[in-house]
Order: C-alpha cells, then sequence, then structure tokens
C-alpha cells in the first residue's frame, strides 16, 4: 500500500523556528512507522517562495526575493536535515518543473469554465497572503493575526468559482467523517463552508514575483493556489524521467491550525475543478506556545530550533515536543520542561532500564540473551498493534503514551524481581534466565517502536541487543528467541548539567 504524507511547505521570508520543525517532525515519525510496516512512503517537504509574504520581506532587507528564497530555503534544507527527517524529495516553489505544472493545473481549472474575471475590492493581508473578510479584523482594520493596519485594495484579477463547489464540499464531508481530523476541526471547516463561500481572487495584478498566468502574463497566480499545488505537482519531477503521481496521489496532509481553511476548503474544491482527486486525510495539529503564546516570527517569541538540538540531541527534541503537547492540541513547551524529560524519562526511565539490562546479561550470562518465556506483563502484549492503531489516527501522543506505559512496566518489572539478589543463588538460574530474556525482549520491542521517534538512540540500543531489524511484524514482545551477543552501549542520554535557576 502506498502512503504519502505531506507537510506545509514554509514560507522563506524568515528562518525556519521549532513550530516549523514540529510538522516536520511528525510527519517524519508517520512515516518512518509506516516504512517499518512496509509501506510504500512517500514523504514530502519544502519551501512556499513566491507572493507579498517573501516579496516584501526580501524588500525590507533591500536585497531580491529570489536571493531572499535561496538563501533562507537552505535554512530549511538543514534544519530538515538536522531534525533527520527522511523525506524523499524536497520541494521548492520556484522550481521551474513546479511552475510549469501549476500554470498547467490552472490552466485545466480555467478550461473546465471555473474561471472569471472580477474585481476584487476589500483588505489584504500581505504577511498572510490572504484576504480578510470584515469578520475576521481587529480594531477596525487590523490583520487579527499580525496586527498590522491592512489597506483597502481594489484591483481587476482572475477569479475562481469557490461558490460552485458549495454542495460537493458539503457531499464530501457528510460521505468522510473522517477526512479532517480531530473532530473539532472539521467541524470548524464544515460550518464554514455551511456559511456559504464566496468565490477567490487566483490572481494578484501588483505582484511580480509569483508564476505568471498562462492566459495572462501580466498577472501572477495566487501564491496560495501555487503554494497548495506543490503537493501535487512534486509527484511529477522529484524523481527525473519518472512520474509518481499514480503511485501516490492521493496525499495525507498533516498543517497547522492557521492554514485550516486553505487546506479543508479551497484545495479540495481546487482539485475537483482540475478533475483531480481530493487528498485522502487533513489532521490539523495545535500551536507550540511560549508563555502561552503561539510561537510566531511576528511575535517575535521563537525557539531555534538547532540551538535546542546543541544542548539536548535531536532525538530528545523529537521525542519531548510529542510527549509535552498532546498532537492536536495547543501547548507549552519550555527549558525547564525539556530538562525535566530528559532527565527523569529519557535518562532514568529508558537510559537507565537500557544499561542496566544490558550489564546484567553480560554479568550473569556472560552477554549472550538466554532463552525462556517472556514474563506476562500486560502493558508489552500487543503493544505493536496498539501503537499502529494510534498512528493510523495520527495520535502522536497517544502512541508514545502507549510505547512509555511499556517502559515503565519494564522498570517495575526489574525493580520488583531483583534479580541482582537472585543472582546470588545458582538454584535461581530459571528465573534469572526468564528475567534477562523478557527485559532483552521488552527493550528490543519498546525500540522497534520507539525508532520512529528516537531513530538514532533506537538503532545505538538495538545494535547493542544483536537485533538491528526494525520491522514491525517482528517486534511483539517474546516473538525473538534467546542467542542474541549484546554488545557495549554507551550511555544513551548522558546527564546534562541543568540550567542555573
Ligand atoms: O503558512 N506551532 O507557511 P509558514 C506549531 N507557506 N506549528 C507551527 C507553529 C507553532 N507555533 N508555527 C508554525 C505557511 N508552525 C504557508 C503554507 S502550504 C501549501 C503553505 C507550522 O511558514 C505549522 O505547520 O507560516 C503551520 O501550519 C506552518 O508551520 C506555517 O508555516
Amino acid at each position: 500500500m502506498s502512503y504519502y504524507v505531506t507537510t506545509p511547505i514554509y514560507y522563506v521570508n524568515a528562518e525556519p523556528h521549532l513550530g516549523h520543525a514540529y510538522t516536520t517532525i511528525a510527519a517524519d515519525i508517520l512515516a518512518r512507522h509506516m516504512r517499518q510496516r512496509g509501506e510504500d512512503v512517500f514523504f514530502l517537504t519544502g519551501t512556499d517562495e513566491h507572493g507579498e509574504p517573501v516579496a516584501q520581506a526580501a524588500e525590507r532587507l533591500g536585497v531580491g526575493p529570489r536571493e531572499l528564497a535561496d538563501k533562507n530555503s537552505e535554512r530549511f534544507r538543514d534544519l530538515v536535515q538536522r531534525i533527520n527527517a527522511t523525506n524523499d524529495f524536497f520541494i521548492r516553489t520556484s522550481d521551474p518543473e513546479h511552475e510549469a505544472k501549476v500554470q498547467e493545473v490552472v490552466q485545466k481549472i480555467h478550461d473546465n469554465g471555473y474561471v472569471f474575471e472580477g474585481t476584487y475590492e476589500g483588505y489584504y493581508c500581505p504577511r498572510c497572503a490572504d484576504f480578510k473578510t470584515d469578520a475576521e479584523l481587529v480594531d477596525g482594520n487590523k490583520c487579527a493575526i499580525h496586527l498590522i493596519e491592512l489597506e483597502r485594495e481594489k484591483e481587476d484579477n482572475w477569479f475562481f468559482q469557490l461558490s460552485a463547489f458549495q454542495e460537493p464540499l458539503e457531499k464530501l464531508y457528510a460521505d468522510n467523517p473522517q477526512w479532517v481530523t480531530p473532530e473539532s476541526r472539521y467541524n470548524e471547516a464544515l460550518s464554514f463552508i455551511k456559511q456559504g463561500l464566496n468565490d477567490i481572487s487566483l490572481s494578484r495584478a501588483r505582484l511580480r514575483w509569483g508564476v505568471p498566468v498562462p492566459w495572462d502574463e501580466s498577472q501572477v497566480i495566487y501564491v496560495w493556489i501555487d503554494a497548495l499545488l506543490n503537493y501535487y505537482t512534486a509527484l511529477s519531477y522529484a524523481r527525473p524521467g519518472e512520474d509518481l503521481t499514480d503511485r501516490y496521489w492521493p496525499a495525507r496532509h498533516l498543517i497547522g491550525k492557521d492554514i485550516l481553511k486553505f487546506h479543508a476548503v479551497i484545495w479540495p474544491a481546487m482539485l475537483m475543478a482540475a478533475g483531480i482527486e481530493v487528498p485522502k486525510s487533513i489532521f490539523i495539529h495545535g500551536y507550540l506556545l511560549m508563555d502561552e503564546h503561539k510561537m510566531s516570527k511576528s511575535l517575535g517569541n521563537v525557539i531555534d530550533p538547532f540551538e535546542v538540538m546543541d544542548r539536548f540531541g535531536t532525538d530528545t527534541l523529537r521525542y519531548y515536543i510529542f510527549r509535552e503537547v498532546r498532537f492536536g492540541n495547543d501547548g507549552s513547551i519550555s527549558a525547564a520542561g525539556f530538562e525535566e524529560r530528559y532527565n527523569s524519562e529519557l535518562a532514568n526511565e529508558y537510559g537507565n532500564l537500557a544499561s542496566r539490562s544490558l550489564a546484567m546479561i553480560g554479568r550473569y550470562r556472560d552477554g549472550v540473551v538466554p532463552d525462556a518465556t517472556p514474563a506476562e506483563l500486560d502493558e508489552l502484549r500487543g503493544l505493536p498493534g496498539r501503537v499502529s492503531e494510534r498512528l493510523d489516527a495520527v495520535d502522536l501522543t497517544g502512541a508514545l503514551e502507549e510505547i512509555w506505559e511499556a517502559v515503565r512496566r519494564l522498570n517495575r518489572y526489574v525493580q520488583d524481581e531483583e534479580p541482582w539478589k537472585l543472582a546470588k543463588d545458582e538454584a535461581n538460574a530459571q528465573r534469572i534466565d526468564q528475567i534477562l530474556y523478557s527485559l532483552a525482549e521488552g527493550l528490543r520491542s519498546v525500540s522497534v517502536l520507539l525508532s520512529a521517534y528516537m531513530p538514532d538512540t533506537a538503532d545505538r540500543l538495538l545494535q547493542a541487543l544483536g537485533q538491528p531489524d526494525l520491522g514491525l511484524d517482528s517486534a511483539e514482545y517474546g516473538a525473538r528467541p534467546g542467542g542474541a551477543q549484546v554488545g557495549d552501549l554507551a550511555p544513551l542520554f548522558p546527564r546534562i548539567e541543568t540550567a542555573a535557576a
């Protein structure tokens, strides 16, 4: 089965921050997990480079938009590498292949009769690249998101007849209750549709930085139309000489709640207008907050993900953000929170369990995992199935909780059994065999499942256990016999200095 997962493409008007890393790591966890299940995965991320958000930022900096896009796109690429994301392609909307395909699809929408000439009059936020209704303004005529004064615009544009898709969209929602999740977001999008859809501008007259409208080169295609199409265009040129569209389309999108309307309303309508299948699903997550506020470039309260990883490591970041904030909801993160979970959960619970288990296998069984019947540990039985189920529902936090319950169960088990005491008497040899086998198998099972979240850590531990296989079909606790030779393992989460209060 194919599994095509995408992140939003990020604006290159500034450097990446932790909010961008968040969605990309989430998509990477799903991509890695699905590969472990043997699915044929394609994972896409990239950068959104056209439109006012980038053109105006470049102007403020006194550089050309392409120069700014080249520089910051490179930073997003660096981030993708640094967070250890396994994306299969990195799209830039300035790629000539993307631009050509955008023109092709927009021409199709036009030829199918959903484009007309009109005049836009109203407010437009250049930072959001969004046309604002009066209800979306605050303090008179300010953008509610960026709190900047908006000017009333009047422009002759090409329009997309969004209103023609009112009924098809309502039907799409009625027929597919899981199409947008969580449910609260489904309801939000549906109620937006039910309020009545207005046609939207498909082009911008005053802007030069974009893809020209194919039948009217005096205008460029509205940046959101250009950007949304990335999910579709990428498959046509990600592999030279090969078109992957039939193999992977339709996509599963992961996005933040700020861009719900574009993805859950405008995007499926555009696809319907072009005669292309709509996405399989859209999952909408919440905001990472700093001191109760959305972390964002415009508010200036962003965390630099590179700094966090320098300090705590990539795997800690990949773990912490899904453990601390329930995926789907908003939630605060903090340096103190990072330290706390690093020390109490990663170092003490998982790291310690690994090092003491390996040390005992070394000491009591010459480094060979004994063969035995696994101890009855409920939290371990059926764990791969439960984790898969949670990840099918894009419940990244729920899946991690399942795994962590198993880690804690293993810690209680070793604490209760006290093998170091039993080892003093040869008569306990069989029990020791069972304990050591159960610990090795438990650690193997949780590590195979954790590897989607913490790939380097899990890999190191599985290598030390002599069990490097990541396949989910053999991840069940007790699925492997004893006999593996264990190796050395440096501390997985060495103690870090806590910041001075
Ligand atoms: O909107 N918490 O790009 P963008 C969680 N180019 N996620 C966050 C976040 C936060 N505080 N801040 C940002 C755009 N994000 C368009 C998208 S897609 C066809 C075009 C993440 O650079 C989250 O995924 O503003 C959000 O949706 C995205 O970054 C917005 O990135």
